[in-house]
């Protein structure tokens, strides 16, 4: 409703004073086109989709190789699936549900292959899951969000046939030890995964959050394996193979390796260790004075997440955190901490403990273990804010260093 008695609804159709009403809209902060009042006024009609609210402008940070969640604007547990983070070696297939084909062959007995129909009539599983990139660590600047820091990590439901169906239905041979998976897009993605990672927990996945698969993520078929670094996690799938030996792809070599202590180098590093980051209050938000709800996500590829602890005080003091039920096994879990800000100068930080007792480190701790030399993967280092006197919410990137 606008403010101005002056404007009635007649004048308002007549447009001689349009002009007048457009400034007035504008002034009182409204959009054009918005109804005067939604009570006096069909609404529109029920449609095939639904869709985002116009007034809300949450998007994912995209590269030529990658796009981030927004993972500060998300209030639960779950990613909603058109802002799941994308990382593509070589861009989104296309791929005909109708022609694709899962091919298993190898050391087993009765090498298959299997169209997504056939896929569909195995029992079929649902399960609660983050998923991050190794490489989910960027730094540098103040004025950095948790999108940009770790906005490679996502949470979906995913559903589909455990792999070990699979396994048993094409008769696995004993002496298969891995199994390489590869994707159907123009990067050939390949990757050599332990066996027992298949009989355990493995998905072959057709479904996100409830309906396919998105293209993005890997429609129509992705492996997922819960925990493990996403790169493992292969899109478009369309050949496993089992054999006796790591295959020793790009993926494994030249790529998602790790330099360690005295110039050794890790080549798979499959468990993504547990981390935790403060999503609000954070860059660029500006608090008030009085109680602050810090919020924030916690997450490992052990187990579940056990304890996180908050320091509103730069790490002198700190208190166990609220954790939001359901904690799950490798899944994001959301935190919460009540604080009183008087307004004074502070550093706020998260540090995580999983099930296994494992401890979030500072990044220093990171170095001191693999290096100064480690690289980029595997980075999850606890994560600070500086709260300014006025409010003003900053990163500290070298915090903990
Ligand atoms: N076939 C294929 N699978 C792939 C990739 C790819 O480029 N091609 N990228 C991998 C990497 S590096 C990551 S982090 C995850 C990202 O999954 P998402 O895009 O669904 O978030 O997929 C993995 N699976
Ligand atoms: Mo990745």
């Amino acid at each position: 409703m606008n403010n101005n008695p002056n404007i009635t609804r007649r004048s308002l159709l007549g447009g001689a004073m349009a002009a007048t009403v457009m400034q007035t809209a504008l002034a009182n902060g409204l959009q054009v086109g918005l109804p005067d009042d939604p009570t006096k006024q069909m609404g529109t009609p029920p449609g095939k989709l639904g869709s985002r609210s116009r007034f809300e402008t949450l998007a994912k940070a995209p590269s030529d190789i990658s796009s981030r969640s927004p993972l500060q604007d998300f209030k639960g547990m779950i990613t909603p699936s058109d802002l799941h983070f994308e990382r593509h070696h070589n861009g989104v297939p296309t791929i005909d549900p109708a022609t694709y084909s899962l091919t298993i062959h190898g050391l087993v007995d009765r090498p298959t292959v299997f169209t997504l129909a056939d896929l569909k009539r195995f029992p079929s599983v649902s399960r609660i899951a983050f998923l991050e990139c190794s490489g989910n660590f960027r730094t540098g600047k103040e004025t950095m969000t948790p999108q940009d820091i770790c906005g490679l990590t996502s949470q979906s439901e995913w559903s589909g046939v455990r792999l070990s169906t699979l396994f048993r239905e094409v008769g696995v041979r004993e002496k298969a030890s891995w199994f390489l998976a590869e994707g159907g897009d123009a990067a050939l993605m390949t990757r050599s995964i332990p066996v027992r990672k298949g009989w355990d927990d493995a998905i072959v996945a057709y479904a996100q959050n409830g309906e396919a698969i998105r293209p993005e993520q890997g429609y129509p078929v992705r492996l997922f394996l819960p925990g493990w670094e996403g790169n493992t996690s292969v899109k478009w799938l369309r050949r496993i193979e089992l054999g006796d030996a790591p295959w020793h792809t790009r993926e494994e070599t030249s790529k998602y390796t790790e330099t360690i202590k005295d110039g050794r180098i890790r080549q798979f590093s499959f468990d993504i260790d547990a981390r935790s980051i403060i999503t609000f209050p954070t860059y660029p938000a500006q608090i008030e004075r009085g109680w602050v709800e810090v919020r924030g996500l916690a997450w490992s590829g052990r187990g579940k997440v056990s304890r996180v602890e908050v320091s509103t005080d730069a790490g002198k003091h700190w208190q166990v955190a609220e954790l939001q039920a359901p904690v799950l096994d490798k899944a994001h879990t959301v935190f919460r901490h009540l604080w009183r800000w008087e307004g004074s100068e502070t550093l706020i930080t998260s540090r995580v403990v999983d099930e296994t007792g494992y401890v979030q480190p500072t990044l220093k701790q990171l170095l001191d273990a693999r290096g100064p030399d480690t690289g980029g993967y595997h980075m999850n280092p606890v994560t600070a804010w500086l709260i300014k006197p006025d409010g003003r919410v900053l990163y500290q990137p070298d915090y903990g260093r």
